[in-house]
């Protein structure tokens, strides 16, 4: 028996892995300008488990997850089927197996810079998710304390902006409070332990549920493809920085000329390479571990 797809992302999967179960499976595609890219970057589905499983580690003390088990001998015996013809070695590292929780209609995104959507309405309105902040901002300026800016999943890509007394009506006062502040301190700690290795963490996504009755974190956690991660030393307020580990992919599109309208042109094999160097550095500087040590090394 084959495990059936739940849930289809532009470069992820999710599976009924039964028992209240669900294998997220990252894959190694790329989209930039909203298209996904025809080319994988190796290890990158790696690097974002990997990531994800080092921050819900970390951050145990605050919140529990959904996390079951990475290791690949301890997945059900149909997740071999997804890694082609390597079998199970084929999906090793990119692959967690959760327990399936009460989602919140919520998007709990927490900034800490001034860039985005969030610059955009300071532009507009000199606030950020309705509240006043002090004149004389710039684009990509830190902000004076992190503030968490929840949406909703409004239609694939494209999530709506609600104030904090509509996140209230969704899920409650006490619930709205307590995703706010443990969504906060996630993004305080990620933050200052990447900003220690030169890497800001400007923004980031959580996606929160409830298990066994406890608000808990879950899907992927503080990677590249829920966050704005920039290399410190590139950083100049009144610019929009570079992503850390998108950028080369971005840089050579807008050389080659491509209009935007899918499908875009292949990508060298220099740029993934680059792009791949990038992940991997990315993952070895802010969670502090070796892309070696994950599973599937070598696969
Ligand atoms: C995560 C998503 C992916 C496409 C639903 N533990 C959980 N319990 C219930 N639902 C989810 C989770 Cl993580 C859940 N997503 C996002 C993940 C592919 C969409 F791998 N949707």
């Amino acid at each position: 028996m084959s495990l059936q797809l739940v849930h289809s992302g532009k470069v992820r999967e999710l599976y009924d892995a039964g028992d209240g179960r669900l294998l997220m499976v990252a894959s190694d595609r790329i989209s930039a300008f909203d298209v996904v890219l025809a080319e994988p970057i190796p290890d990158k589905g790696r690097v974002l488990t990997a990531m994800t499983v080092h921050w819900l580690a970390d951050l145990a003390d605050l919140a529990p997850s959904h996390l079951v088990t990475a290791d690949p001998a301890e997945l059900p015996a149909e997740a071999a089927e997804l890694g082609g013809a390597a079998g199970m070695a084929g999906i090793a590292g990119r692959a967690l197996l959760v327990r399936r929780a009460e989602m919140l209609p919520l998007e709990c995104i927490v900034r800490g810079y001034l860039v985005g959507s969030g610059w955009k309405e300071y532009t507009e309105s000199r606030s950020l998710h309705g509240t006043p902040l002090p004149a004389g901002l710039q684009q990509a300026d830190r902000l004076p304390e992190p503030v968490f800016t929840p949406s909703t999943k409004a239609t694939e890509g494209h999530d709506l902006n609600i104030s904090f007394e509509e996140a209230v009506d969704l899920v409650g006062k006490e619930m709205a409070e307590k995703a706010r502040d443990l969504c906060v301190e996630a993004y305080r700690r990620a933050a200052a332990a990447a900003e220690r290795q030169g890497i800001i963490v400007a923004d980031t996504k959580f996606e929160l549920g409830i298990i066994d009755g406890e608000l808990a974190l879950c899907d992927e956690v503080l990677t590249p493809d829920s966050s704005r991660f920039w290399p410190a030393d590139e950083w100049r307020p009144g610019t929009s920085p570079p992503s850390f580990d998108k950028q080369p992919v971005r840089d050579w599109l807008e050389g080659s000329g491509w209009d935007k309208q899918p499908p875009p042109p292949a990508l060298p094999a220099e740029v993934v390479a680059q792009t791949s160097e990038r992940y991997i550095t990315a993952y070895e500087r802010i969670c502090g571990r070796r892309l070696a040590d994950w599973y599937g090394a070598n696969g």
